[in-house]
């Protein structure tokens, strides 16, 4: 050995420690990671003992859905937003095999968080469109890492979806829970503005800007919604293995209607009790534990809460089972209250007398809209887009005036169009008299440049007995 360098002397005891191991015979079984597409995860490691496991990812590059009628260019691991989760056991041998579509137009990589060795395997797996690069590594510490493409512009390839999850199961196992599902946040930065239809391209100035057009879970807006909401029983304890990809914004995560029982902090081995929000870092991850104890939808949000309710970071869980009312009693009482001395519109303004003049409808009518109305259709009845429909020259006001007042009486849920735009929103009943919806109205259909009728109480109150439309709001 004598003259031997160093490295050399170094590599000979690497190559030695390798044939010693299969020289012991102690050759690992071999498995091939089983991948399903978000929000599922794979099924749970029932062995006891490490193995080497063989994951197939292929990137794809793909048009599709980010919110309704709003198309992007998605670059996703597995061709999906994120990618699929990943799920190895502590000790595992992994053998990463990055497959890049022939059909692709750029190269990619992965970077895994769960690696130990530089770039995480970037630069071992740089794969140009139309190949399959292999490298390998054993994880060593357990806990739920994100993964992503590191090819540059990184940011880019970040913001175009290329994320997900691998789960790193520590050697004791994990406590057993009733349901387990994966969701992961990103933001989207398109060249239109949120809800602006067609094919939105990459915005890099709101990029670099960290100004977002859209954060949305599990890659569009919707994708964790109604029939596509996660589900569970009563009774049963929920865990959700929730990521950041970013590129950007830390996610203030949260669950409408739920205490976290448990949180494994940032994905690692810290077990925190009873939080009710958790960070998730951009480029991290969290684990969240509850148990479901009463029915209902729990709505899972980004606090951050304009991006809830404007960027669409809103998705959610399915509670079914039997009311629990020691536990939550839904509503058991709505009375009018009435701090004392006051009155209050609804409850004790008399009617104003019938025969009005216009002028003096309109000064009634101003009143009630910046009491009622204004909070959502905003000052000068411009609303907000995507959210509120504007009343300033409404197409859908216009068309039917009765409609717009029986939606005044009864609420209106559901699509509307309204200026070639789209609404689905949600107005509740106002609880207003005949005679003060005929002032709003009139008010609204001549206000801000809006020339229309002057409403009567009459022509309400033969609304309101006609009874509510399809689109009334359902309680
Ligand atoms: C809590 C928020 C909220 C309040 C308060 C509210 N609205 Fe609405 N309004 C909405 C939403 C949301 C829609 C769209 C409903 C849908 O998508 O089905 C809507 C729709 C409408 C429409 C039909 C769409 C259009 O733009 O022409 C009219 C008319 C209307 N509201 C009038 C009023 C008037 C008048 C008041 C006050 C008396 C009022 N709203 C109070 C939220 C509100
Ligand atoms: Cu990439």
């Amino acid at each position: 050995m004598q003259g031997t360098p160093w490295s050399r002397l170094i590599a000979t005891i690497a190559l030695f420690g390798l044939t010693a191991t299969a020289a012991t015979g102690q050759e690992l079984p071999v498995e091939h990671a089983v991948l399903v597409a978000p929000p599922s995860v794979p099924p749970a490691i029932t062995r006891t003992e490490p193995a080497k496991v063989i994951v197939d990812v292929e990137v794809k590059e793909y048009t599709a859905r980010l919110a309704d009628g709003v198309e992007y260019v998605f670059w996703g691991f597995g061709g999906t937003v994120p990618g699929p989760f990943i799920r190895v056991r502590e000790g595992d041998q992994v053998e990463f095999h990055l497959k890049n579509h022939p059909d692709n137009k750029l190269p990619h990589n992965i970077d895994l968080h769960a690696v130990t060795g530089p770039g995480g395997g970037a630069a071992s797996s740089f794969t140009a469109p139309g190949h399959s690069s292999t490298f390998s590594f054993q994880v060593l510490n357990p806990g739920v890492y994100v993964y992503h493409c590191a090819t540059a512009p990184v940011g880019m390839h970040i913001a175009n979806g290329m994320y997900g999850l691998i789960q790193v199961v520590p050697k004791e196992g994990l406590p057993p829970v009733d349901r387990e599902y994966y969701v992961m946040q990103g933001e989207f930065y398109t060249e239109g503005r949120y809800g602006d239809e067609g094919l939105q391209p990459f915005a890099l100035e709101k990029a670099l800007a960290e100004n977002p057009d859209y954060v949305v879970f599990n890659g569009s807006v919707g994708a964790l919604v109604g029939d596509n909401s996660i589900r569970a029983d009563v009774g049963e304890v929920v865990r959700l293995y929730v990521g950041n990809g970013g590129p950007n914004l830390v996610s203030s995560f949260h669950v409408i209607g739920e205490i976290f029982d448990t949180v494994w902090a940032e994905g690692g081995s810290q077990m925190n009790r009873n939080v009710q929000t958790t960070l998730v870092p951009a480029g991290g991850a969290t684990v969240v534990e509850f148990k479901v104890e009463v029915p209902g939808t729990l709505i899972l949000v980004d606090h951050s809460i304009f991006r809830t309710f404007n960027k669409g970071s809103l998705g959610m869980l399915a509670v079914s089972g039997d009311e629990q009312p020691a536990i939550y009693s839904g509503k058991q009482d709505d009375s009018v209250y009435l701090p004392e001395g006051q009155v209050t519109l609804t409850a004790s303004t008399p009617d104003p007398p019938a025969a009005l003049t216009k002028a003096e409808r309109m000064l009634q009518g101003e009143r009630i809209y910046n009491q009622t109305c204004f909070a959502c259709h905003q000052a000068n009845g411009q609303g907000i887009p995507a959210v509120f429909p504007p009343l300033v020259q409404s197409d859908y006001l216009i068309a039917d005036i009765d409609r717009a007042i029986s939606g005044v009486i009864y609420g209106q849920q559901g699509e509307m169009m309204v200026n070639g735009q789209k609404y689905n929103g949600l107005m509740t009943p106002q609880t207003l008299k005949d005679a003060e919806i005929a002032n709003v109205m009139t008010f609204v259909l001549n206000s801000w440049g809006n020339t229309g009728d002057t409403i009567t109480p009459d022509r309400v109150a033969r609304v309101r007995k006609n009874g509510p439309l399809d689109n009334a709001f359902q309680q």
